[in-house]
């Protein structure tokens, strides 16, 4: 039976598959907490990179979100509870400088999502690091995928090694492929085509 509540919370043109797909470009990396950082570089607020140690960035302040999760092929995720280090508490602990709108988030092997920062400054923006109370698989992006829930799933960067702090907006993997810049499944924002002079860099 489907659930009622499941479908009210459904974006335009999205259907609940059976089972939980598992979606990636390319390989799984492999995790070494020796050797594993995470950087926050580009036009920060000092000037510098912040660089965090695998220790370091288990430190930061650790929240949970509950949320669906929609990928632009049209299957969605529900009810997936993610915990980790919202995107507010690294904002706080790496700020960008003043003015700065967009940023690019960085996963293994050069896979990148770009985002309007009131995107990433979002309630709901999450780095995870757990799903429903367990470590995130390899997989899913183990240690540290980002949820974006309110944007297309491509923008979920699995893997995250870096936050890019960007004085102008640019385009990252699948936005330069054919996806729409900004990709908000309510508004079915799914490829470059539909974009509206503004949503997309000049
Ligand atoms: N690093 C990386 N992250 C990624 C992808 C990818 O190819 N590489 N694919 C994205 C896409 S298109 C989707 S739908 C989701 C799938 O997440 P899941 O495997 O947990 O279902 O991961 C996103 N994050
Ligand atoms: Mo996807």
């Amino acid at each position: 039976m489907p659930d009622p509540t499941e479908e009210a919370r459904l974006p335009p043109g999205q259907y609940v598959p059976r089972g939980r797909p598992v979606v990636h470009y390319g390989r799984i990396p492999k995790f070494r907490p020796e050797t594993w950082s995470f950087s926050v570089f580009g036009a920060t607020a000092s000037g510098a990179e912040t660089r965090f140690t695998w220790p370091e960035f288990s430190a930061l302040p650790h929240d949970t979100v509950l949320a669906d999760f929609h990928c632009v092929t049209k299957f969605s995720l529900m009810g997936n509870e993610w915990g980790g280090v919202p995107a507010a508490a690294l904002l706080a602990a790496a700020p960008p400088a003043r003015g700065v709108r967009h940023v690019m988030i960085w996963g293994e092997y050069g896979y990148s999502a770009n985002l309007r920062i009131e995107d990433f400054d979002r309630e709901t923006t999450l780095f995870a690091t757990e799903l429903d109370d367990k470590p995130l698989s390899a997989d899913r992006g183990h240690p540290v995928r980002i949820i974006v829930p309110h944007l297309y799933a491509w923008k979920s960067v699995k893997w995250v090694r870096a936050v890019e702090y960007m004085p102008e907006d640019r385009r990252g993997f699948w936005e330069d492929r054919g996806y729409h810049n900004i990709g908000d499944p309510w508004l079915e924002q799914r490829y470059s085509y539909q974009e509206e002079p503004g949503e997309g860099p000049a």
